[in-house]
């Protein structure tokens, strides 16, 4: 059973949508409602350790392009992070959140394009329509979660962007501040954080950029103000807390694929058939669940992405 995007013809959500779902969102609810006594800023999308739990307005929540299992915990998605700048541990980049400063932010579309543009954080994510999408996110290290991400695709920024004919690749950035930084202030890897997508994974109706979940402003650690989410790659192609957006005619270099090649690939789909070379990638731990379950090729969204790759090994181009 790979189908777990839903389709438009599909029955509605509330048709579906298990009940442990509502009960999250009722826990969510009554966590907002104490959280909202707390919102004196009105201006959207402020973040920050102090004001998390700001909820997010006009989000319409997208049924087509969310999954219908049971979200995992807020709290497990805001204290189980892996975000090397803000340290090394699980639980490092929840406390270290407050060091990452999101104001001023600005984002940069550039390289390969008729439009490109430096744009304040505001001015960016102003014009698109904010939604919700229920992803799986699937670790390299075997575990995953289900997110309730709010967010917008990353191709209309591309598409504003007027491409050239030699955009054929898109690398992004992660922000570079080793004053605030702790884990930058030590070369655990070659700062600031690279990814990279080929242009049309980048135009994927699937891959977004993110800047809020549970309906709230995203939480620091889990890359605010704005991050990239690609569901069906492994969790370390999103890259958290981006400042540039980059259109490219070459494959970019990427963090994990200079750091290791032999152990992450520049695609690194979730491919339960390539292992790690220290471990199997055919089994993954829900967070919040006992038993392991099998991981889905391209993490469940095969038939979305899967002709992308049509023709290409992917035993090499792991
Ligand atoms: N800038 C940056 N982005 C990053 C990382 C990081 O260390 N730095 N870690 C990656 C990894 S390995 C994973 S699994 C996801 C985790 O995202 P989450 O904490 O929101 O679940 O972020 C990815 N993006
Ligand atoms: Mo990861």
């Amino acid at each position: 059973m790979l189908i777990r995007v839903k389709r438009r013809s599909d029955p509605k959500p509330s048709e579906l949508t298990p009940k442990s779902v509502y009960e999250d969102r009722r826990r969510f609810l009554r966590t907002a409602a104490v959280a909202g006594a707390s919102a004196a800023f009105p201006g959207l999308l402020v973040s920050g350790a102090a004001r998390a739990g700001r909820k997010l307005p006009r989000v319409r929540h997208n049924p087509d392009y969310s999954t219908d299992e049971t979200w995992t915990d807020y709290d497990d998605i805001t204290s189980y992070n892996n975000f090397l700048e803000l340290g090394t541990g699980k639980e490092d980049p929840k406390e270290n959140a407050h060091r990452l400063k999101t104001r001023p932010w600005s984002v940069a579309v550039e390289g390969e394009c008729e439009r490109p543009g430096v744009y304040d954080l505001e001015d960016f994510v102003k014009p698109h329509r904010l939604e919700e999408r229920v992803y799986r996110l699937r670790c390299v290290e075997a575990w995953s979660m289900v997110i309730p991400w709010v967010g917008f695709e990353l191709r209309t920024v591309l598409k504003a962007a007027r491409p050239t004919s030699k955009a054929k690749y898109v690398a992004f950035e992660s922000v570079y501040d080793p004053k605030n930084l702790p884990g930058q202030r030590r070369r655990i890897l070659d700062w600031p954080y690279k990814e990279g997508l080929r242009m049309d994974e980048a135009m994927h109706p699937l891959t977004i950029l993110a800047v809020g979940l549970y309906g709230e402003v995203l939480p620091n650690q889990n890359g605010a103000p704005l991050r990239v989410v690609v569901p069906w790659k492994y969790g370390f192609k999103s890259a958290k807390s981006i400042v540039r957006i980059r259109l490219v005619e070459k494959q970019p270099p990427t963090t994990w694929n200079t750091l290791a090649p032999d152990e992450y690939g520049f695609y690194s789909n979730v491919n339960p058939e390539v292992d790690h070379p220290r471990w199997s990638q055919k089994k993954e731990r829900r967070i919040g669940e006992f038993f392991k379950r099998r991981t889905l090729p391209f993490n469940g969204y095969a038939d979305e992405v899967a002709h992308l790759y049509a023709g290409m090994d992917l035993r090499k181009y792991y």
